[in-house]
């Protein structure tokens, strides 16, 4: 395998709803997502996460939960993509459309998976049910599974 890069990915996940943003520009546009991107030189994992957080979408955070770590890797890229997922129910602030982010609350029986990165459909339901997670996804091009390992841990 070759090199990683390190991206951050947090869910605001509440009892009865989680807030996603529609990307508007960029990697993965036009698909609802959590909030993240990737890690700059200097900071640790889980501020680089607070801070797309902010910038995505107003919202502070105190305290971030690990909940999983996931690499992807992109047919024809060397370069794997080493994506921590985070989660809280507690926000400041009130969610705000971003340059990059709209903001929505779904209700957990209408997350849009059919509208999410595929891989999404896998591991959501984990995250739901308050497991850890690792997993691996192999796409080609942005749609298609190739191959996948995803498997639930104690420790992130
Ligand atoms: P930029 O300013 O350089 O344009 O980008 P950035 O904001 O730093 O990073 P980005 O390219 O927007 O980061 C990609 C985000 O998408 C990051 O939060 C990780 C997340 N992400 C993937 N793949 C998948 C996936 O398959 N499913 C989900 N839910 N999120 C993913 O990169």
């Amino acid at each position: 395998m070759g090199a990683s890069r390190l991206y951050t990915l947090v869910l605001v996940l509440q009892p009865q709803r989680v807030l996603l943003g529609m990307k508007k520009r960029g990697f993965g546009a036009g698909r609802w997502n959590g909030f993240g991107g990737k890690v700059h030189e200097g900071e640790t994992i889980e501020d680089g996460a607070k801070r797309e957080l902010l910038e995505e979408s107003g919202l502070t955070v105190d305290k971030l939960l690990k909940v999983g770590r996931i690499m992807f890797e992109f047919e024809g890229n060397p370069e794997l993509m080493d994506v921590h997922i985070f989660c809280t129910d507690s926000i400041q602030g009130t969610p705000m459309e971003s340059d990059e982010m709209r903001p929505h609350w779904f209700p957990l029986d209408q997350i849009p998976f059919s509208d999410m990165w595929p891989d999404d459909s896998y591991w959501f339901p984990l995250l739901l049910k308050k497991k850890k997670f690792h997993g691996y996804f192999k796409f080609q091009g942005q749609d298609t599974i190739l191959d996948y390992t995803l498997c639930e841990v104690d420790t992130i």
